[in-house]
């Protein structure tokens, strides 16, 4: 009996809901007895739509296309044990099922596994779904791409997602990958022209510098570039830069990138380095010159962006603005030629980038209008998770105002499917108190005050300021419950800060930069230039903009928007979340950090969602289902039919026919419902019967019960 008892008790810890107490510091325990054993996957609830997942740091053998198939059919009498693939299948089959479009929403901090668990699923879905076209690969294909173009090496990961994405897998009615939809949300493109000692810029650069087609281009190694050479490092243990370029242009090949626009995708690139490069001196007076007269790099950078180079130093070094429909010129001076070089760097790599992924959605498309009406999609969220740094800026703003709304989506949804299951069951319940984050969601967005509003009505003022923005955030908000004041202090040390209660703790923001942030102006000389390269993928990402200057659409408001339609569609599917957690900062195997995994998981609510699911019945069988595990409870009572019968009915007299207390199991309209005690109960005694029953010698084949 004992081997069959602790196997009842092993199973129990696959999901955290099911342990005895809700202590957080017990829950934290089995996590991490959990990842000493390499079992970095936890359920949180019976209904997998929640999974913990612990970045091991090391290869584990459990990604197998063997284990993608033993995940693809899961035993109808089994929980499937916890894993990404779990999730996959878990959303696939209610996508066949139910033909409902599902989502899968990865979420966590930088370095804990988010992009890994991506691929994971996308591997598993083109593996088990598999396509009529060859589509799937091409779906897969775009990893490379998007990552040589959006990673870079930072502090906290040697392949960091600089941007987040949204990737639809579409699925027709044969249950087969159709096409893909990919939506990129804001790329750091401030990265381009700096970054932190011991960080890279974006992986494409250093691959190019390293490739063999680098000539082409007129590059040199990366440390003759100021875009690559100021953060001390070049190259990254574990990166093969040469390597991984042979696969993104494989896999550029593979998605029908002509060789044309794969000669101005890296040109253009390239362009961006020379860009960085090129040095002005003043002009003796209040302008300035590119300097040396007849500069390489402003030579290359015009060949390669596809405009005159005359015109392109002219664009840097001066630019024209209209008073009254007279044109004047504003001349720069040679440190304002330096910036408008970088803010065009900037804009040209973001475009890119931009151009990048619409062109790859092009080659995933799916191109038969017949799988209209009844493709779904499985939607794949990978998105920065909150960030609280020693200095908060704009970027981190955005970010954890994106986090707030998908708390909040994860929030509303754990409640609402609580309460919707037992309404339809008929089940009374006691409403568990709702943890609301709208509050700090209206202090940011909500029109006219929101933090963020007031900051794109300052872009729009002739004279608007940080200062000016804080000012007034300060008196719309001066008694909102999450806007922490920090006048007082601001009297005496940081003149520029504001503190936002945010759901995850109090964030301390510097207000400095946020107004050239949202701004993100590129001079209209140089957009107008770039509007006229003679290269068609320049042309395309700068197409020629609306003359009317009242329209400026400011980076928060983009992302408001996008935010806004994502939100839409992930509230129209059915959700599954992967919690991840990194569990120490040195990234390395076997080190589990609990101070750090606890924090984490309040961030992510998985305490929360531990309870709220706990405090209902988190275990449901069908009645049928349930007469079919424990039936043998009570076998040989003449009340209770051999087969057949009202399983509603028969499932009642199991539990009236045994001498425990069963009375807050609820038998719902289609469901029988119980909490992990009952559960366990149930459990073990049918494991009892079971040992009763079967004869020792046939033992060894009652794995699979
Ligand atoms: V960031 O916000 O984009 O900076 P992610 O995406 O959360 O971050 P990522 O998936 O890139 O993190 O994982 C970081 C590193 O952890 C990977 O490069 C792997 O080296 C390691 N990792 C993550 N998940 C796994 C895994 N399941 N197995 C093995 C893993 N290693
Ligand atoms: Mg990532």
């Amino acid at each position: 009996m004992w081997p069959l008892l602790l196997s009842s008790l092993r199973h129990v810890e696959d999901d955290l809901v099911m342990m005895d107490d809700l202590n957080q510091g017990l829950l934290m325990h089995a996590v991490k007895e959990r990842y000493k054993t390499d079992d970095i996957y936890t359920w949180v609830g019976a209904n997998h739509s929640v999974l913990v997942s612990v970045n091991p740091f090391k290869t584990l053998p459990i990604y197998t296309v063997n284990s993608m198939e033993e995940h693809s059919k899961p035993s109808p009498n089994k929980l499937p044990p916890p894993h990404t693939f779990a999730i996959a299948q878990s959303a696939y089959m209610k996508l066949k099922l139910e033909c409902k479009n599902q989502s899968v929403l990865i979420s966590g901090e930088s370095g804990a596994g988010k992009t890994e668990a991506t691929k994971q699923c996308l591997s598993f879905l083109a593996e088990v779904a598999g396509s009529e076209t060859n589509v799937e690969q091409r779906i897969l294909n775009a990893n490379p791409v998007l990552e040589a173009f959006g990673n870079a090496k930072t502090l906290r990961n040697n392949n960091s997602s600089r941007f987040g994405r949204w990737m639809e897998v579409q699925i027709n009615e044969r249950g087969s990958i159709c096409g893909c939809r990919i939506e990129n949300y804001l790329l750091e493109k401030a990265r381009v022209t700096f970054q932190t000692t011991g960080e890279r810029n974006f992986h494409i650069f250093y691959q190019l510098c390293v490739s063999g087609i680098g000539h082409k281009f007129n590059l040199d190694k990366p440390s003759a570039y100021r875009y690559l050479n100021q953060s001390g490092c070049e190259s990254v243990r574990g990166i093969d830069d040469s390597a991984d370029f042979n696969d993104v242009a494989l896999a550029l090949s593979q998605l029908c990138f002509s060789e044309e626009e794969m000669d101005e995708l890296f040109g253009l690139t390239c362009a961006v380095l020379h860009l960085g490069n090129i040095t002005y001196n003043s002009d003796g007076d209040q302008g300035s010159v590119v300097a040396p007269a007849g500069s390489t790099w402003l030579q290359n950078a015009a060949r390669l962006l596809g405009v005159d180079a005359d015109k392109l130093a002219t664009c840097l070094c001066e630019r024209s603005i209209e008073v009254r429909g007279e044109k004047n010129r504003i001349l720069h001076k040679p440190e304002e030629a330096l910036e408008a070089a970088d803010s065009l760097a900037k804009a040209v790599y973001a475009m890119l980038f931009d151009w990048l992924v619409k062109r790859i959605n092009d080659a995933v498309r799916d191109t038969d209008p017949s799988d209209d009406a009844s493709r779904r999609f499985i939607g794949i969220l990978d998105i920065f998770g909150f960030e609280i740094f020693k200095q908060n800026s704009f970027e981190q703003l955005c970010i954890n105002f994106c986090n707030e709304k998908l708390q909040q989506h994860f929030n509303t949804n754990t409640f609402k499917e609580e309460e919707n299951v037992y309404r339809s069951e008929g089940i009374k319940f006691e409403k568990v108190p709702f943890i609301d984050n709208q509050p700090v969601l209206d202090l940011i967005e909500k029109k006219p005050v929101g933090l963020l509003v007031l900051l794109d009505e300052e872009i729009r003022l002739p004279k608007g300021s940080d200062a000016k923005w804080l000012e007034k955030c300060d008196s719309n908000h001066a008694k909102h419950e999450c806007w922490l004041s920090d006048k007082s202090a601001r009297m005496h040390m940081e003149k520029t800060s504001f503190t936002v209660r945010h759901y995850a703790g109090d964030v301390s923001y510097s207000s400095s930069g946020f107004y050239d942030k949202n701004k993100d102006a590129l001079f209209r000389d140089l957009y107008d230039m770039m509007a006229e390269s003679k290269f068609g993928v320049a042309r395309a990402t700068f197409p020629p903009k609306d003359k009317n200057p009242r329209k400026i659409t400011s980076i928060s408001g983009q992302f408001r928007t996008q935010l806004n339609d994502l939100m839409k569609v992930v509230n129209e599917t059915e959700p599954h979340y992967i919690r991840c957690v990194k569990p120490n900062d040195a990234k390395k195997p076997n080190q589990f950090d609990t101070k750090m995994c606890v924090e984490q998981l309040t961030y992510a609510g998985v305490f929360e969602a531990v309870k709220i699911r706990k405090s209902g019945y988190p275990f449901r069988l069908l009645h049928r289902s349930f007469v079919a595990r424990y039936r043998c409870l009570a076998k040989g009572r003449t009340q209770i039919p051999v087969s057949g019968g009202d399983d509603r009915d028969t499932a009642k007299k199991i539990m009236g026919c045994l001498p425990q207390d069963f009375s807050s199991v609820q038998i719902g309209n289609t469901m029988v419902l119980y909490r992990a005690d009952e559960h366990r109960i149930l459990e073990l005694l049918r494991n009892l019967a079971l040992e009763l029953i079967v004869p020792v010698a046939q033992r060894g084949s009652r794995k699979g019960l």
